[in-house]
């Protein structure tokens, strides 16, 4: 079943039927104040942090799903068109939800944009259109609200505002500690706007509410008032009598509720703006909270109001952020035979990627604002993706992950930005340490400089996290070597706290496969950069460090794929000598990214990772799913039914290694295969299967050993955004950065007849063309940049200027 098609020319995702499976969210707004919106205008908001700064208040995993919200609701006054006179309904379906179908059903269409959703409905003649952003660099939000009769006979509306304003800025506070919570708020009304404070000493905060374009008629700030008790947002009693009861909170909980009443000629629109704003109404607010970093500054109320709440001001700040999205999207932009991967990669797969950048894995339907910070290997691997299109915030982010790296080596669990002071944070010891957490850090680093070619980042001098300094090269440097200094009596990487598996703990006696393939990995990749700025005696000590590891890589070989690691009392986890957990998927990818096993094994892992791993809907994490604890190793994942998460289920961002790894060994259909059977636009028209939006990537299907099977879960802020997103750019189309300048090396199914991308690189815009006539995966024939032939499979920089053509010829021989 389908809910709704991907508009690329409008870079929408449009849902024509609002009862989706599951809340099909967007995101709003920016670091300073963002916010999540379903399709239904369930969601809330936050400013500066998604734990700490909380806005609109949310009650997670609720019933009725997608509330509270930014509701709007739309009643009619006389009865004098199709509907009884006090019939009232919703902007969005929900919360009145109307029936959707028969007669007088209520039509929806909701257009969920890059920072913006538009809520169309038809409804009794009356059509209107709510439109809900945060213009760029603002705290504060619109829901822009058009209304227009579209029948024959003059008609009397109302208009009502509603949203649940948060007593606090914490969540926890406001939605747990209500002992506390429910007596410090207070929310008045004066000449059209609502203030809601409260008085707590150490967290003071202030919201406003306005409505511009037409008469307050009434007002609300008092939620159970506004509703009456014992009703729900489907039917607020205010809504139901057609007037607010002039409340003001004392106590308990605020809401925003004004009420505008309309008077429309048959045709006529009307336009009211509803605006909700961090802040006072009447003088500048200043958010200076001890932990929320530098102080911020906000105008006051009326004067965001004055300026920003007429309707071409709307469309102006609306164009705004269109264009800017647009801009961010824009660097890469390709046109391939498959137009669900052009819709994802253009458009809402580019745009996960950010999301995952700006808000980590802090705030979602999922994320309730609890891990609020940077886990740290999540942010090391999310800046993957971005790099070409905004490389100056990366390179902030870089910096302040890499002062999140301890003088040992080792990286914090997690950095919090706003209170983060790097040469004073503790040490963590040996057991709180992930054993990959630095690991990652090679790969972005070696990402950052060539995709800038900025060779002398690597010369540039930070702090370590808790004392001393080096610079990034440095850094790097002693990243391979804590995991050099924390080997095991096998010689494989002690697996510590967690490797990327949260859920498998080998501890500091048990070795983790993952790990020491990482290391493995970053040896080569920090050999390649020393040798690129002309560090001989480093690249020497990496490529020894590296030839010392083999003979412990090779006794981790299984027979036909390498286990995932080895418990404290010596077994191996991932053997076919064990009863579950016999093939892990892991260990067996990263043996072929990072270089380090010979092609037989590497081919043969990934065969096996084929017959034994492999489903309709993507590849198992491991196989059989765990039942029984194994002695010496933390298995947490046992805490999952069989293949749910970790324990067996499709793990989406490993499934993307899966995308590099085949591509690596040159199998494009095989690396196709695996793309295609998580790719979330091929569930557009079988929704029902996949549930989550079919417009971004989830944390993990539901594996073949679960009754589940195939539906997604975990939607948006996901590692997989990344990984996927460079597995089918960079190893599929093969379009990477090099230090010399811009790699085409795709490896393409062999169907296709070949491709084309627009590449933004180191500030030119370049034209990527590749043939493939002869419909084979791998081989680049020829290479030509403005009909210059190039030797090899690189685009030199200098050649690529303003307009440059790259042209490739795929084959099977010279031509
Ligand atoms: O690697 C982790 C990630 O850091 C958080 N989500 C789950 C992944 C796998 O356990």
């Amino acid at each position: 079943m389908r809910y709704g098609y991907f508009d690329d020319a409008a870079r929408e995702y449009v849902i024509t039927r609002p009862d989706t499976p599951r809340s099909w969210i967007n995101y709003l707004g920016s670091r300073l104040y963002g916010g999540i919106t379903t399709q239904n205008s369930g969601g809330y908001s936050f400013f500066r942090s998604g734990g700490t700064g909380r806005v609109l208040r949310m009650r997670f995993n609720g019933v009725p799903v997608d509330e509270p919200g930014r509701f709007v609701y739309l009643r009619d006054d006389d009865g004098a068109g199709p509907l009884p006179e006090g019939d009232f309904w919703s902007a969005s379906w929900q919360p009145v939800g109307k029936p959707l179908d028969g007669e007088g059903a209520y039509t929806a269409k909701v257009r969920h944009g890059l920072g913006y959703s538009v809520f169309e409905a038809d409804y009794g003649d009356v059509h209107s259109e709510m439109t809900t952003f945060i213009p760029r660099g603002q705290a504060f939000e619109y829901w822009a609200l058009t209304v227009t009769n579209t029948g024959q006979v003059p008609r009397r509306l109302s208009v009502f505002s509603y949203a649940e304003l948060a007593n606090e800025w914490n969540y926890r506070q406001d939605l747990e500690n209500l002992q506390y919570s429910q007596y410090v708020v207070q929310a008045t009304y004066a000449d059209g706007m609502i203030h809601r404070r409260n008085s707590t000493r150490d967290a003071f905060s202030e919201l406003w509410f306005a409505l511009a374009g037409a008469p307050v008629a009434s007002f609300d700030t008092d939620r159970d008032a506004f509703l009456g008790p014992y009703r729900t947002p489907s039917a607020p009693w205010a809504v139901e009598r057609g007037e607010c009861s002039g409340s003001e909170t004392v106590g308990d909980n605020s809401c925003a509720s004004l009420h505008a009443r309309l008077e429309l000629a048959p045709g006529e629109s009307r336009q009211v703006v509803f605006c909700l704003g961090v802040g006072s109404p009447d003088e500048p607010w200043t958010d200076s909270r001890a932990s929320a970093g530098a102080p911020v500054t906000l105008p006051a109320g009326r004067e965001v109001v004055a300026e920003y709440a007429t309707p071409e001001r709307v469309q102006a700040e609306l164009d705004a952020i269109r264009q800017e999205w647009a801009d961010h999207v824009a660097p890469l932009q390709v046109r391939t035979p498959d137009p669900e991967l052009d819709s994802m990669v253009n458009v809402w797969h580019a745009y996960q990627t950010h999301m995952t950048f700006n808000w980590s894995r802090g705030v979602s339907l999922v994320e309730a604002g609890d891990r609020d910070g940077l886990g740290y290997r999540d942010t090391v691997q999310d800046m993957l993706a971005v790099i070409h299109a905004i490389p100056e915030a990366v390179r902030e982010r870089l910096d302040l992950i890499l002062t999140g790296q301890t003088a040992e080596g080792g990286g914090m669990p997690l950095v919090k930005p706003l209170e983060h002071v790097p040469g004073r944070m503790p040490t963590p010891s040996l057991e709180q340490y992930r054993s990959d957490d630095a690991l990652w850090l090679p790969i972005t680093v070696a990402a950052f400089v060539r995709e800038t070619g900025d060779l002398g980042y690597l010369d540039q001098v930070l702090p370590y996290a808790d004392h001393g300094e080096a610079d990034v090269f440095g850094h790097l440097v002693q990243a391979l070597q804590f995991s050099l200094d924390h080997l095991g009596d096998n010689g494989l990487v002690q697996g510590l706290a967690a490797d990327w598996n949260d859920c498998l703990q080998f501890g500091t006696t048990g070795e983790s496969m993952f790990s020491t393939f990482l290391l493995a990995n970053g040896l080569r990749v920090v050999r390649e950069l020393a040798l690129e700025s002309g560090r001989a005696d480093a690249a020497s000590w990496a490529a020894e460090r590296l030839e010392a590891l083999a003979p412990a890589i090779d006794k981790a070989w299984d027979g036909q794929w390498f286990i995932r690691g080895i418990s404290a009392t010596g077994a191996a986890l991932g053997s076919h000598l064990a009863d579950e957990g016999q093939i892990y998927l892991e260990p067996n990818v990263w043996a072929v990214i990072s270089g380090a096993v010979e092609p037989e094994r590497a081919t043969a892992a990934m065969d096996s990772v084929h017959t034994r791993l492999a489903s309709e809907h993507g590849v198992a994490l491991c196989d059989p799913p765990h039942t029984k604890p194994m002695e010496g190793v933390g298995l947490s994942l046992l805490v999952f039914p069989v293949g749910h998460k970790e324990n067996g289920g499709i793990f989406c961002h490993a499934n993307s290694w899966t995308i590099v790894a085949e591509a690596m060994l040159g199998r494009g259909d095989r690396a196709y295969e695996y793309y295609r059977s998580y790719l979330p636009a091929r569930y557009n028209d079988s929704a029902e299967v996949h549930q989550a939006e079919p417009y971004v990537y989830a944390q993990f299907t539901h594996g073949p050993t679960s009754p589940r099977f195939g539906q997604a879960r975990n939607p948006w802020l996901t590692g997989t955004a990344s990984w996927t997103y460079v597995g089918v750019t960079q190893h599929i189309l093969g379009i990477r950065p090099a230090l010399d300048g811009l790699e085409v090396d795709p490896c393409l199914p062999t169907t296709w007849d070949g491709f084309e991308a627009r590449r933004r690189f180191r500030g030119a815009w370049v034209t990527v063309k590749v043939e493939n006539p002869d419909h084979v995966s791998t081989g680049v024939v020829h290479l030509d940049v403005d009909g210059t032939r190039v030797e090899g499979t690189v685009a030199p920089g200098h050649l690529l200027r303003e307009g440059a053509v790259v042209t490739v010829r795929l084959g099977a021989s010279q031509a």
